[in-house]
């Protein structure tokens, strides 16, 4: 190791705490980098990464006078996302980790790794990314350091959390973070020779993705790209977290909930402000519900943005849940994009973005698919040409999962809580797939266990846009079905004893509800109109906490009538709600016939409840 090294190993002047100094040292001897570069989270920082990842032919700046303080990337064409088959939960035991994860015995795992990283990153820097999920200083925050030897993750989680110096200060001598490693796996130097030549967008076709709960540690190998890089995110936040939040529970008697989900405040035209966490599984829209924009005949309501990807949830003084958004920005899908469907990330999107694989045009901006109109001529994702004849012929120019990475604060719908690092009390859940027929618009839970069933429940039929067939019914419990980072079954005990330990406190949990925007009519298109409109339902959802909307009770809760809704400014005849409301009793004898095999699949270790609540639908069914 050269002295160069060892001098940067030790870390800046401010760096107290012991146990992140021996850490790096270890990964540094691991993976054998050329240079060490503690992030220190600045401007300057942060421009001067971006010039080196564009002269190293991975970003390339994007026209100033369209897109100020932007760039593109273009990844590597078999590294454009999440590698759920490669994706670990090493806990003890195999039973811990569930059926719905990969498992790996946790030292043949380390055996595994130790060798895949070791001189790892020779040739290359090792950046030590300290970051913050969640507003530095809040009591539902924690702290995560990740080694990287990618100039693009460094950028990508300046943006994405609260990264640098300030959290390095909050860690003081002895504060505890979650080591995160991660490295493309493309070391410069092989078999003994220097100078071997980088490409744009280094990564391994072998790829692991691995957590270790016990220890709550994270260790990446292969990809550059999205949730199997960035750490903080699905790694940290969902995976690492939702351990945390149940293990929790056992030293307070209540714990947390780290979930994949978005918050909106809505906010009524009397001033009054309701916040509501929302799950949808992929390809539901999630993010343009996040920053939906009611209908100009709701006067005096506005849709604010508190998160739209991950909650952290926590009973706070009160006994209520208060949730915040453990992430800095956003990391969005872009195509689908537009001024009709989301305004207000378009405008987020103005500048200081980073785009992955979105296409190029020829005036140095950006384009995808269903932006708008395509130009006549575009670089593609992959950096070839493309037209619109292309386009015709099936061939896409931005890559369907290509994404923007942007700071939250960007958004004009952005919350004015939204870094309150007591968070924002939670009045009610939404859950909601993409179903084509059975679920109605929307329906309540009578209590917390049939929410929580209707939760667990949750499915949704795969798009074109996703791998495999398209329209598959999958099961998705709580959205968190590649999040969940131990047993799925501990993970609806733990939401059902949450609910059951806020009641006892004399504390009402908030009400339930699940959403479906997407039956469709005879002729396969959907009937609801949604974006904007779905405010409609929101609307209602807030009437019902307040407990002055009135609706009808059916076998699985309660949904509106049609005289429940406000209907002002839309042409939607009763006929046509009648469609999406109708709840078909054969229709739900197969759903709920169709549960036993998800829950046959948890058997192991199934909350009793869930299965009592399935025979008390099959019984008011009559089955
Ligand atoms: O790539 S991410 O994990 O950040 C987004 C996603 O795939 O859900
Ligand atoms: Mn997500």
């Amino acid at each position: 190791m050269s002295a160069v090294l060892s001098g940067a190993i030790t870390g800046p002047s401010y760096l107290k705490n012991r146990k992140l100094k021996a850490w790096v040292a270890d990964v540094a001897r691991l993976t054998q980098p050329d240079r060490v570069v503690w992030c220190d989270g600045s401007q300057q920082e942060y421009d001067r990464l971006c010039d080196e990842l564009v002269a190293a032919g991975t970003f390339r700046r994007l026209n100033a006078a369209k897109r100020p303080g932007s760039f593109l990337a273009l990844s590597d064409p078999a590294d454009v996302a999440r590698v759920e088959d490669r994706t670990y939960i090493c806990s003890e035991t195999k039973d811990d980790a569930g059926p719905t994860n990969n498992w790996v015995d946790p030292a043949q795992m380390r055996a595994t790794l130790n060798g895949l990283f070791t001189g790892s990153m020779r040739g290359r820097t090792m950046y030590v990314i300290p970051f913050s999920m969640g507003p530095l200083g809040s009591g539902i925050s924690q702290i995560g350091v990740e080694i990287s030897d990618s100039a693009y993750v460094g950028v990508n989680m300046r943006i994405m959390t609260r990264m640098g110096r300030a959290v390095i200060d909050a860690l003081g001598s002895d504060g505890e973070f979650v080591p995160c490693v991660h490295s493309v796996g493309r070391p410069l130097i092989g078999n003994g020779k220097r100078g071997e030549k980088d490409v744009p967008w280094p990564c391994n076709s072998t790829k692991y993705i691995v957590h270790f709960p016990q220890t709550r540690e994270i260790w990446s190998f292969g990809s550059g790209y999205g949730g199997n890089a960035l750490l903080g995110k699905k790694c940290l936040a969902l995976r690492i977290a939702s351990t945390m939040a149940r293990d929790a529970a056992r030293v307070d008697g209540l714990g947390w909930l780290a979930e994949h989900m978005l918050v909106v405040g809505v906010t009524s035209p009397e001033g009054k402000k309701y916040h509501i966490g929302a799950a949808f599984p992929s390809a539901c829209g999630k993010t343009n519900f996040a920053m939906l924009i009611p209908p100009a005949t709701f006067a005096g309501w506005t849709v604010t943005t508190v998160g739209e990807d991950i909650a952290w949830i926590k009973p706070g003084k009160d006994g209520r849940l208060y949730a915040i958004n453990p992430e800095a920005g956003f990391f969005g899908v872009a195509p689908g994009t537009s001024e009709k469907t989301n305004r207000n990330a378009i405008a987020t999107l103005r500048e200081d973005v980073i785009f992955t694989n979105v296409a190029l045009t020829d005036e140095g901006d950006v384009w995808w698919e269903g932006m708008g109109p395509p130009p006549a001529h575009l670089i593609d994702w992959q950096g070839k040409d493309w037209t619109p004849e292309d386009g015709k012929a099936g061939r896409k120019a931005a890559h369907p999962n290509a994404r923007f990475t942007v700071p939250a604060a960007q958004c004009p719908a952005i919350d004015d809580d939204w870094e309150n690092p007591d968070g924002v009390p939670i009045d009610a859940f939404l859950f909601g797939g993409r179903r084509s027929t059975t679920v109605p618009l929307v329906t309540e839970a009578r209590d917390w266990t049939e929410g929580v069933y209707m939760a667990a429940t949750m499915g949704s039929e795969t798009t074109a846009a996703q791998a495999g067939a398209q329209g598959v019914l999958r099961r998705d419990p709580f959205a968190m079905l590649p999040f969940c980072g131990y047993n799925m079954g501990d993970y609806f005990s733990h939401w059902l004893a949450l609910g059951a330990r806020l009641a006892n406190n004399g504390v009402k949990p908030p009400q339930i509800f699940t959403v479906n925007w997407f039956r469709t009519g005879d002729d396969g298109k959907f009937v609801w109109p949604g974006f904007g409109e779905n405010m409609r339902v929101l609307k209602w959802v807030v009437d019902r906490v307040e407990g002055k909307a009135s609706g009808n009770e059916h076998v699985f809760g309660v949904s509106p009538r049609y005289e429940d809704m406000e209907w002002n400014g839309l042409d939607f005849p009763r006929a046509k709600f009648d469609e999406i409301t109708s709840i078909d009793l054969d229709d739900w004898r197969k759903e709920i016939r169709s549960h036993t095999e998800l829950f046959a699949k948890l058997a192991g270790r199934l909350p009793p409840e869930l299965g009592d609540t399935k025979c008390n639908f099959a019984q008011r069914l009559g089955e």
